[in-house]
């Protein structure tokens, strides 16, 4: 495959391709050693901070463990999208066992096994020999086992085809610096979800305005591209390493702003807006708005096609049918939080308990993100795990980050702590220490499966108590990993409401937990929220960027969120320091 400007693979696509190799090598049962120096070597290369395709063979191996035959399996990696030993072993196992291994509780002897025993090479393989029973006969695995791996494929299909939104937009933001090289004249732009930033998205759309029809032939030539599923001289489609899917639509300068409504969607906002366009007689579709006589209307901008049908221009975040459309029409859309509204971030992990870097990192590197204060607040103690804090060691962490904070001009470290609830809704910490804090963040971790009353009570339960400050991650949901736990949301945000405390968006991007839709209901019933990135180390204090989307998805401005205020008005809001509280 050549392009005519040949790009070389990103860091996470050349460490997956080694991943891969090791994946097969473990298959195969090859020498341990080999398959750890491929599974180092694909650690390596995901946490470099430089692109790996640009340095020569001695700057690889300057890396730990990275010797003479990795550096060259990886220069070629990089620079041709393959390599010869996955080719090789591609023959002996084909590339859709590898699925079967990714398959949770599945290792690479049982995978081996399989596909020796029952000619397994695919999920589908797997999914027919499962329900047949013919894996519980195979040594060592029984009937529990088979309905294990009957759940997991049940899960998988759940999540099939879906990415994380932070994974999506950085896939899609390479592929538009790709095409723009292609097309430096056109316009390139990520739509569909990833444009309205929603949590998880499904395949990636870009649109391109007023480039040539050779601009799908780069498209299908991008590297890593691991099958092309259509190829048109308007449209194309392709599959990346990595599962994701692409669609590219190419269209004339003056249907740009036509295909950008439709193609960013969604679907609802969109046959929403179709239905305004009918009342009045007019058509309107991707490639532009037109009268009964097929005469266009408004097309070229957005804003042209919204004007006309009598609305505001509207946020993608907001294009979801819930309202937006009635908003714009009578001048009530909200004005969103932006990211440089926030100056602070009240909820981060130091490695007192399980975060990787010293208080004094983590706050140079918020004071250079150009926050104006934080709180630090580490696990509780029955987070045993992550080397939680007792009472004694909380206080002590609040001293250092005081005497700290003593020392610093302009900006503010709060104490604080991440006090966990335990399954009953008390506090892990006593009364005394979290009324000597600053803020107190409280969270759920463990006993998530409780039934909706119980997990109900526990938290409003922590809601209750007089030093509990700001509720963190609410529904301990892990995106396409782990549901939300199961809990009435209106009752809880009714008593985050009665008691003044404030509803943390947990900026993680597989968690963004509240999720859009109740990070708007508390606030549509006057809950603050506050967006967090609960950081355990410098590099996720850009997690805000989620937070934010989650928070203008969910019609959230300024006002609604705590962290917008400068640190003196923010703690007055505190719950513990309200007047009255
Ligand atoms: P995803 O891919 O599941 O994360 O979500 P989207 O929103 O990116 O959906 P996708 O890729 O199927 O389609 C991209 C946009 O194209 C969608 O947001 C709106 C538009 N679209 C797709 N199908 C239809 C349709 O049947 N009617 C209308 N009016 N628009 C559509
Ligand atoms: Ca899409
Ligand atoms: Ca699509
Ligand atoms: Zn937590």
């Amino acid at each position: 495959m050549t392009a005519n400007l040949p790009t070389p693979l990103d860091n996470r696509a050349i460490a997956r391709v080694l991943t891969e190799i090791a994946m097969l090598l473990e298959l195969k049962g090859d020498n341990p050693f080999k398959i750890r120096a491929y599974r180092n070597g694909a650690d390596v290369v995901a946490n470099a901070a430089e692109a790996v395709a640009s340095l020569d063979d001695a700057g690889l191996r300057a890396w730990p463990g990275i010797g003479k035959d990795l550096a060259g399996r990886i220069r070629e990696i990089a620079l041709t999208g393959d390599c010869g030993i996955k080719r090789e072993l591609l023959t002996e196992f084909p590339a859709t066992l590898l699925d079967v291994m990714r398959i949770q509780g599945l290792g690479p002897k049982t995978v081996a096994m399989l596909h020796k025993e029952l000619r397994i090479t695919s999920l589908e393989d797997l999914a027919l020999a499962a329900r047949s029973g013919r894996i519980r006969a195979l040594k060592g695995m029984g009937a529990k086992k088979e309905e294990l791996i009957l759940r997991a494929l049940e899960e998988r299909q759940r999540h099939a085809g879906r990415h994380k939104l932070d994974r999506a937009t950085e896939v899609a933001d390479s592929l538009v610096a790709y095409l723009k090289q292609h097309a430096p004249g056109a316009e390139v732009a990520a739509v569909g979800s990833v444009r309205r930033g929603t949590d998880t998205c499904g395949d990636l759309d870009i649109l391109a305005a007023g480039a040539d029809r050779s601009l799908t032939d780069a498209f299908v030539a991008y590297p890593g591209v691991e099958r092309v599923l259509g190829h048109g001289d308007t449209k194309a489609s392709i599959l990346l390493q990595g599962g994701f899917q692409a669609d590219l639509r190419c269209v004339t300068p003056d249907q740009r702003g036509a295909a950008l409504q439709y193609f960013t969607g969604s679907k609802a906002h969109n046959i929403a807006l179709r239905d305004k366009a009918l009342e009045r007689g007019w058509k309107l579709n991707e490639y532009g708005l037109f009268d009964p006589k097929e005469q266009p209307i408004a097309g070229t901008t957005e804003e042209s096609i919204y004007r006309a049908l009598g609305l505001a221009w509207i946020p993608p975040e907001l294009r979801e049918n819930r309202g937006e459309l009635e908003a714009a029409a009578s001048g009530a859309l909200p004005s969103l939080i932006e990211r440089s509204d926030l100056r602070g971030d009240l909820h981060m992990h130091t490695t007192e308990s399980d975060g990787r870097e010293s208080l004094e990192t983590m706050v140079r590197a918020a004071q250079e993100r150009g926050l104006e204060y934080i709180a630090i607040t580490d696990h509780s103690k029955s987070l045993a795990m992550a080397n939680g804090l007792d009472e004694t060691r909380t206080l002590e962490n609040a001293a250092k980050a005081r005497a700290l904070s003593k020392t610093l001009k302009g900006f503010t470290v709060l104490a604080g702590v991440e006090c966990d609830i335990l399954p009953d809704g008390s506090m892990d910490l006593s009364d005394d220490c979290l009324e000597a804090l600053d803020i107190v963040v409280a969270s759920v971790h463990s006993a998530l499966q409780q039934d909706e009353a119980d997990m109900t009570k526990r938290v409003i339960k922590a809601i209750e108590h007089p030093s509990v400050d700001i509720i963190g991650h609410l529904t301990g949901r892990m995106l396409l990993r782990r549901d939300a736990s199961r809990v009435n949301i209106e009752k809880v945000i009714d008593a985050a409401k009665a008691n003044g405390v404030a509803m943390e968006i947990n900026s993680q991007p597989h968690r963004l937990d509240l999720c859009d839709s109740h990070a708007r209901l508390a606030r549509d019933r006057g809950v603050k929220l506050v967006i967090d990135t609960d950081a355990h180390e410098i590099h996720a204090l850009g997690y805000a960027r989620w937070g934010v989307l989650t928070a203008r998805r969910a019609w959230l401005g300024k006002d609604d969120v705590l962290n917008t205020l400068p640190v003196a008005a923010f703690r007055r809001a505190l719950r513990r320091n309200r007047v009255g509280a």
